[in-house]
């Protein structure tokens, strides 16, 4: 039997929820409102130079997460990257399964559904779209959704932009840490650093109060670039508290992932984030996660360290790392 989909089952007549997706009292977002008044930092990276190194650094260093703005991607081109996304998530269901995942055989790209590995795990609200957008010599274009005939042109041009973007944040970071500006994109193995593509889809929820989008987690990435559409759901943690992330139009969403936090030595703090949904509206978002090859070795840079500040973190390659988390093993 094929997996059921999150957005199957909305489509059907539901008007209670299968008990996979009810959360234990404590996690349910009826019990776990994000905080009032506490608004996430948002920086244009259209300041000088100087002041960017001191905005970027202070925001990653205290919240792991940020809004830029002026970021030189164009509207139009976000835009055209949501619209191949909704119009593959319009397929009718049987194209779609065309393209299924299978995780639990090491199959990671493609349409997925999170499933369950022990009888007491939850199911997250969402299905979603994985796969590498970069580097070119290891893509497999095979992967990507051929429907619509723009979503690879589109997806092409927006990495292309990424990673301009992502060049110039890991700049910013390195030298906020006092380092040369391109320390901490050669630690990530420089050109072949790894780019993938997420999109996710959360139907409307007929009781978005017990359930959630995706369950509390940082990113495994070194860092995180998102955009959403305009139904918001995304929380970070704060000070033990939930702060609900507001819309803003075009801004980038960036998180900090595990590889910056341990090649910092803990100075960038990994965001603990999750994502909620809504009674009446799908909500989307196209993550884009950046991280090392899985050969790269990973640890705090050797600058950093000495006998004042010890390494907070092992150094290990990136594949042993995501077998660990995957594993829920202790790194
Ligand atoms: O949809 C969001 O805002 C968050 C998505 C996310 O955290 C993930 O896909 O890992």
């Amino acid at each position: 039997m094929g997996v059921e989909r999150v957005q199957t089952l909305a489509n059907g007549e539901l008007n209670e929820l299968p008990a996979q997706f009810i959360r234990p009292a404590h996690e349910r977002p009826e019990n776990t409102e994000a905080i009032e008044g506490l608004t996430v930092p948002v920086i244009s990276l259209s300041q000088p130079h100087d002041v960017l190194v001191k905005e970027v650094s202070r925001a990653c260093s205290e919240w792991g997460f940020c809004l830029i703005t002026d970021h030189g991607i164009p509207e139009s081109l976000i835009q055209r990257l949501q619209m191949v996304g909704q119009e593959f998530f319009k397929l009718p269901q049987k194209e779609k399964e065309a393209y299924a995942n299978d995780p639990s055989n090491g199959k990671f790209e493609g349409y997925g559904t999170k499933m369950t590995k022990n009888h007491d795990d939850k199911v997250e609200w969402l299905d979603y779209f994985f796969h590498l957008m970069s580097p070119p010599s290891k893509v497999n274009y095979s992967f990507w959704p051929q429907k619509p005939s723009s979503y690879r042109e589109t997806t092409e041009e927006y990495n292309k932009e990424i990673l301009r973007v992502t060049d110039e944040l890991l700049q910013l970071l390195s030298e906020g840490m006092g380092l040369e500006g391109n320390v901490l994109k050669s630690h990530l193995g420089g050109e072949d650093i790894e780019v993938e593509m997420k999109i996710n889809m959360y139907p409307p929820c007929p009781q978005p109060q017990l359930v959630l989008g995706v369950e509390p987690h940082t990113d495994m990435s070194a860092i995180t670039i998102l955009v959403p559409n305009d139904v918001p759901g995304l929380h970070v943690w704060k000070d033990e508290k939930w702060v609900a992330v507001n819309y803003l139009p075009n801004a980038l969403l960036v998180h900090i992932g595990d590889q910056v936090e341990i090649l910092s030595n803990g100075k960038y703090k990994s965001v603990l984030h999750r994502s909620i949904v809504n009674k009446d509206r799908m909500r989307m978002s196209w993550a884009v996660f950046c991280a090392p090859p899985h050969e790269a070795l990973i640890g705090p840079v050797p600058a950093l360290v000495d006998d004042q500040n010890p390494e907070k973190y092992s150094t290990k390659t990136f594949a042993e790392y995501r077998f660990r988390k995957f594993n829920k093993l202790p790194q």
